[in-house]
């Protein structure tokens, strides 16, 4: 506990007369900024750099729904210091096997609708095909065009830059979904819509930062008015 340690006057007020009383309230709320700002340095680097999406997969989620038994989950994680893009996935139980698979955006409005692909086509790159369960783990380098569909990048702006700005706002708008395509589902078996994933140790950190300054604001020395 070395930050009490700097702050704890109680015992031997400073000089200048100050008694440990008066210096108390100041006390905790240095300490709760401090405490805060541990908090906030420790949550920022990864919260900046990195956003996780995350969908659950389904036929009833196509669109129009269909009654593939098939599930299945990914997990797209953006870095936007990097330029990467990481696609894991999951899926399992499909009546077809599997044809392609990628990224389709942007729909008109959030969680419905179709759109056309927006990522490497015909399908990411070393996905398992021609299989009715299977997982997938790879990373994108995003300022490459081949990660794109290269009608995506001349929908917007010609520039993989424009493309992958396109492509986070989409998935930052819930207007961006994984699709799974079989040889029975040639308009998809099973898809699910990208959502943001808070990061739970993140958001713990930026809480209890908060807190300790609200706990520190309570303890201020009365103020009339
Ligand atoms: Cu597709």
């Amino acid at each position: 506990m070395a930050e009490q340690a700097a702050f704890d006057y109680t015992e031997t007020p400073p000089p200048g007369g100050a008694t440990a009383t008066s210096k108390e309230p100041q006390m905790m709320i240095a300490r709760a900024l401090a405490i805060a700002c541990l908090a906030c340095a420790a949550a920022l680097p990864a919260a900046a750099a990195e956003i996780v999406y995350y969908a659950d997969l389904s036929g009833a989620a196509e669109s129009p729904p269909n009654a593939s038994p098939g599930t299945g989950w990914t997990r797209v994680t953006i870095d936007f210091d990097a330029v990467t893009m990481r696609v894991e996935a999951s899926f399992a139980d499909l009546l077809g096997v599997t044809t392609v698979a990628h990224i389709h955006c942007c729909t008109a409005s959030p969680d419905s609708g179709t759109a056309g692909v927006a990522t490497q086509t015909p399908t990411f790159g070393g996905f398992p095909i021609g299989v009715t369960s299977g997982s997938y783990d790879n990373t994108f380098d995003m300022t490459q065009a081949s990660s794109y569909n290269a009608a995506f990048i001349t929908a917007n702006g010609g520039t993989v830059d424009g493309a992958f700005s396109a492509l986070t706002m989409g998935m930052a708008g819930s207007m961006a979904y994984m699709n799974i395509h079989t040889d029975l589902f040639g308009a998809g078996e099973i898809r699910g819509f990208l959502h943001a994933v808070p990061e739970p140790e993140t958001y713990a950190l930026m809480l209890l930062g908060l807190a300790a300054v609200g706990a520190a604001a309570r303890r201020r020395p009365g103020r009339s008015g």
